[in-house]
């Protein structure tokens, strides 16, 4: 069985390769014929039925390893999809002349460049109760992110940050902010700053918020922008001439009239982190 197996599987081939020689293109179910010419009936159904398990197989092997290739390359993508993701940044500012009335400074009003970075729990940009480092000063101060940036350099050095996030600010407010960043499980926390203008030392932003924890990565996250007070400058209206307070008072949400009423305080506008799909 298995010899004419052979000579028949020898024969096809020989016909197929007549028949490219003749015609410059190949014609399997020709060659096939070919072949039944000098043989029995049944030794042709058996040479085809091989042929066609043969085919099975093969088919049946292609499957199984696209199967399995799909299912390295999917094993991988989650892996890799596991361990990093990006997000997408929005802040929308409401801030204006209707929502926080008192003292507004029309023409004037807007937002310094957005600052940020993704980072580990060894590191903070802003937190309530502490002192401000002199990069959250300047960009609090004057909208100048230069030490801030250096520091935040410093800080990807010894591996406590992932990724630097910038955004232009706002010319004139209202309106919106946008960007996207890119972050890894090992910088999981998210702060962005920018400055409330023109100000003493207010500004708006978030502190470590967590985007990556066991239940995995956060998918939306919309939280409320606050205005806060550096505590680095005496002044206390938006036009206050420069006043640096010594030693540094602690950092606080700012409860002046100009953020607050018989509400509560108000609402600059609020920040939207969106996983990108
Ligand atoms: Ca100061």
């Amino acid at each position: 069985m298995g010899d004419i197996a052979v000579t028949h599987h020898y024969l096809f081939w020989q016909a197929v390769k007549v028949l490219i020689d003749s015609t410059g293109h190949a014609n399997i179910s020709t060659g096939l014929a070919f072949v039944k010419v000098d043989e029995k009936r049944q030794r042709s159904i058996n040479y085809k039925s091989r042929r066609q398990s043969i085919k099975k197989v093969s088919k049946r092997a292609s499957c199984l390893s696209l199967i399995l290739s799909l299912a390295i390359f999917n094993a991988g993508s989650v892996s890799a999809d596991s361990k990093q993701a990006t997000y997408k940044l929005e802040i929308s500012v409401e801030w204006s002349a209707s929502t926080a009335p008192f003292e507004f400074p029309e023409e004037a009003a807007h937002l310094s460049s957005l600052v940020g970075l993704t980072h580990t729990d060894q590191i903070s940009l802003f937190v309530d109760g502490e002192t401000a480092s002199s990069g959250l000063e300047l960009v609090a101060e004057n909208g100048r992110a230069g030490i801030l940036k250096a520091q935040i350099e410093e800080w990807m050095r010894k591996d406590r940050v992932g990724a630097l996030v910038e955004a232009d600010g706002i010319k004139s407010v209202p309106g919106n902010i946008s960007t996207t960043f890119k972050t890894t499980v090992d910088h999981p926390l998210l702060s962005v700053i920018t400055m409330v203008a023109p100000s003493p030392d207010w500004f708006t932003g978030v502190s470590a918020v967590r985007l990556y924890s066991d239940d995995g990565w956060v998918d939306t996250i919309e939280l409320p922008l606050w205005v806060w007070d550096a505590g680095t400058d005496s002044g206390n209206t938006f036009f206050a001439k420069n006043a640096d307070t010594q030693p540094h008072e602690s950092i606080r949400l700012l409860a002046t009239s100009h953020f607050f009423n018989s509400d509560g305080l108000i609402k600059l506008g609020t920040i939207t982190i969106e996983r990108n799909r």
